[in-house]
């Protein structure tokens, strides 16, 4: 539907690409108000400091501007073209980190002990590793709400290419990350990355002046348990549309009906849709 042919040899071969003024200044200036007060809503409650980094999990539930960021009309359609239509958001979250001291900047990159080291996304246990790299589970969608255009600005660095690796390889000291191939994501407020989550990644040290705030939303498929939440709110889906409803989890239709009628041959509609539990595939043909 919206994918480009680079975006798709991109995010083939490096695993990621990234959308400049995704989001229009006006549309960040009000998320980013709705950062500020769902961390001081949750920083407090939480015993985090004002200095410390701080993450809020299932951000979608806590303020109608993140639930907004779901089905963003621009960005859904390249979600779906990469990952397909059956899918749901696994997890979504606020992430706020502080500028920091500048003894934080020491040591290497991402390593192991550091504030925040390189690491793919999985489960406990971690994802399956088919072929010696973790098969194609996940996408996230990363908000850039502030400036990040100077190095050690606090940005996510992943390595190009890393998802066509094993994650074990990441914990093996013999092994050495190619620097060329770290990319460090210095970008403008109002970009978006989409990326696949086996990529490495970590986090460059915030020694600017800014707090730097983001938002990401996984999507992965609906076979796979979300992460943040067995279901959301009643209140937040009574107000979803189908595709909304789809995305955060529940069958597209509304139904609670999970199994079907079939008592002797129950069959799982994340598994075996019915008509109507998925309304993005409808959305795709349109
Ligand atoms: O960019 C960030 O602050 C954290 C990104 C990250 O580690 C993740 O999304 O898994």
């Amino acid at each position: 539907m919206a994918v480009t042919n680079e975006q798709q040899r991109q995010f083939d071969t490096d695993g990621f690409f990234l959308i400049e003024d995704a989001l229009a200044q006006d549309s960040v200036s009000r998320i980013l108000s709705a950062c500020d007060e769902v961390d001081a809503c949750f920083r407090g409650a939480q015993w985090v400091g004002p200095d410390e980094a701080f993450q809020v999990r299932n951000a979608l539930a806590h303020h109608e501007e993140f639930f907004k960021l779901v089905d963003h009309p621009d960005l859904l359609p390249l979600v779906v073209d990469l990952i397909g239509c059956n899918i749901q958001i696994r997890t979504s979250h606020l992430d706020v980190r502080p500028p920091m001291q500048a003894a934080a900047a020491t040591g290497d990159l991402g390593a192991p002990g550091s504030f925040f080291p390189w690491h793919s996304d999985g489960p406990n246990f971690g994802y399956p590793i088919t072929n010696g790299a973790v098969p194609f589970m996940e996408i996230k969608v990363g908000h850039y709400l502030t400036d990040l255009t100077e190095h050690n600005s606090g940005g996510i660095c992943v390595v190009k290419g890393s998802h066509r690796l094993s994650p074990d390889l990441i914990h093996d000291p013999s092994f050495q990350i190619n620097p060329e191939d770290i990319f460090e994501v210095n970008v403008k407020p109002g970009t978006a990355m989409i990326w696949r989550t086996a990529l490495w990644h970590c986090l460059t040290p915030n020694l600017s002046t800014r707090t730097r705030k983001c938002l990401y939303y996984g999507y992965t498929h609906r076979w796979i348990r979300p992460s943040d939440y067995m279901h959301q709110p009643r209140d937040l889906l009574a107000k979803c549309t189908p595709i909304q409803r789809q995305l955060l989890g529940e069958l597209g239709t509304g139904d609670t009906n999970y199994e079907g009628d079939d008592l002797a041959h129950p069959a799982n509609r994340f598994w075996r849709p019915q008509e109507g539990d998925v309304p993005l595939e409808d959305w795709v043909k349109r």
